[in-house]
């Protein structure tokens, strides 16, 4: 029976408000380990084992927020990761805002390295989280982790050390963009990473954007790290987020996106985050996010054939 462990990581740090401390229990809440079980897993929850590393005075610099208790986060969730990603379970990180990634990711580039694998990362977000010290305008580090991953300079502060392993901009793929910053969007560019927003999504389909990546993960036998933030999807049916955009994913283009990394058999790992609880309404919220989870691992409602992409 394949494992899966669940990690909580109440970070909240992070983003600019408070209340996604309480994501992993919410998602608990909701039924997660249930569901997977349900699908014949063998699920083993952690808790919500990771708590920031406690470190000497980092240096603030400029506006950015809680500095170095995000770095303490980041550099306790890289050393989770990397033990995880070692071993034979399929981690799910269960946030926490998205500053949660940038451990979650560098601890998974480095293990990929040792394996002589490439990571790739698909990106669900509203937002391209390529924020630099440098150009955040907010401060907020949840909007840093995909920079960070990739190796933009500044960072030193988060790891303490040099980067493990740098994630290859060319192995992302963004879907879901609708709110980018104007350097940012430089920045994305000058990098090349592969990015979509709604208007490529309402125009070509999701399952058209998605599939070509999907290709190229198959036949690179690269790894797969998935990073879905609530925002990725419309705050009609996902209102329990601090940085709503309208005009998101609808409840189908979420699901047929799991649906098609499930059948692909590229996944081996996941992050959940931006969850807050605070925000939600009746708990929809989290339960659309177990429920994402469900389709990820092979929840479905006809039999099909296995395709591949
Ligand atoms: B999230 C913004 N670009 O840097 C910034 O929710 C938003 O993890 C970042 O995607 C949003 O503050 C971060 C305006
Ligand atoms: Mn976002
Ligand atoms: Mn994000
Ligand atoms: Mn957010």
């Amino acid at each position: 029976m394949e494992r899966i462990v669940l990690l909580g990581a109440p970070v909240e740090e992070g983003s600019g408000r408070r209340g996604c401390l309480m994501g992993p229990d919410a998602y608990r809440t909701a039924g997660i380990v249930e569901e997977l079980e349900a699908l014949g897993f063998d699920v083993e929850d952690r808790g919500n084992a990771v708590r920031a590393a406690a470190l000497d005075a980092v240096s603030d610099i400029g506006r950015l927020k809680n500095l170095q208790l995000v770095a303490g986060w980041t550099r306790s969730l890289f050393a989770a990761a990397r033990e995880l990603a070692r071993g034979p379970a399929f981690p799910i990180y269960l946030g926490g805002d998205h500053s949660l990634s940038l451990g979650t990711v560098a601890g998974h580039a480095a293990v990929a390295d040792e394996k002589g694998r490439p990571l790739f990362v698909l990106w669900l977000d509203a937002h391209a989280d390529f924020n630099t010290f440098e150009t955040t305008e907010s401060g907020n580090l949840h909007g840093t982790p995909l920079a960070f991953a990739c190796g933009l300079p500044g960072f030193e502060p988060y790891l303490g050390r040099p980067l493990p392993a740098v994630l290859d901009p060319g192995n992302v793929c963004i879907l879901g963009l609708r709110s980018v910053d104007p350097r940012e969007r430089g920045l994305v560019r000058a990098a090349g990473v592969e990015a979509h927003d709604m208007r490529a999504i309402d125009e070509i389909g999701i399952s058209r954007l998605l599939a070509p990546f999907l290709e190229r993960v198959a036949a690179a036998n690269g790894l797969l790290h998935v990073s879905l933030d609530v925002d990725f999807l419309d705050p009609a049916i996902a209102p329990a987020v601090g940085t709503t955009v309208p005009g998101g994913a609808t409840f189908r283009e979420a699901h047929l996106v799991m649906e098609m990394l499930h059948d692909s058999g590229l996944v081996s790992s996941l992050d959940l985050v931006e969850l807050n609880p605070f925000l939600d309404d009746r708990g929809r919220t989290a339960r659309l996010m177990v429920d994402l989870t469900a389709s990820l691992f092979g929840r479905q409602v006809l039999d099909r054939p296995t395709r591949s992409f």
